[in-house]
């Protein structure tokens, strides 16, 4: 009897377990679908780093902050050229509108790591938490574990070596 017992709370244990991954989906309460996340990788003595990924919200949303452990200082950045000079700046809201993709990539917005504690080699991961408004005000966060790497991730396949030779421009109206 005991052991019949047993058995039978043993099986839906092993029944409760199998479930369990399904109930830890945290794909379905993100806020905003993340893609082709990456840091650049940055060597000793250099203070920071960019992060850059595609954003796409569900509903409208803005990107007001992020921290990460590795950097004292996270700012959401964009580029501007002034005069003949590129720069960047810290700006205080990023606008996600709905269902449209936002693309944060080299020479235009980008997520700043500064204040490295150390030099972020290739092939590791950052947590990296995104921190967002809705349009009610209530701020929404996203944990992330960024791949670190040398240049964006390719469209095929995730071998970081191989195609060295398509390096720079991306495709979509970068102008110099
Ligand atoms: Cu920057």
């Amino acid at each position: 009897m005991t052991f019949a017992f047993f058995s039978r709370s043993l099986a839906s244990f092993l029944l409760a377990l199998t479930a369990l991954p399904v109930i830890a989906q945290p794909a379905a309460g993100s806020p905003v679908k993340v893609e082709a996340a990456w840091i650049r990788v940055s060597v000793p003595g250099q203070s920071g780093t960019g992060a850059f990924m595609r954003l796409t919200a569900q509903e409208p949303m803005s990107l007001v902050g992020l921290s990460s452990p590795v950097a004292g200082v996270a700012e959401v950045h964009e580029m501007k050229v002034e005069g003949d000079v590129m720069r960047m700046r810290a700006i205080p809201a990023l606008a996600l509108p709905a269902g449209q993709t936002v693309e944060l990539k080299p020479g235009g917005y980008h997520l700043m790591l500064m204040d490295l504690k150390s030099p972020l080699k290739a092939d590791t991961r950052v947590p990296l938490t995104l921190v967002l408004r809705d349009a009610k005000g209530t701020e929404r966060r996203v944990e992330l574990q960024v791949p670190v790497a040398t240049r964006a991730p390719g469209k095929a396949g995730e071998s970081g070596h191989g195609a060295h030779g398509s390096h720079g421009a991306h495709g979509s109206g970068h102008k110099h």
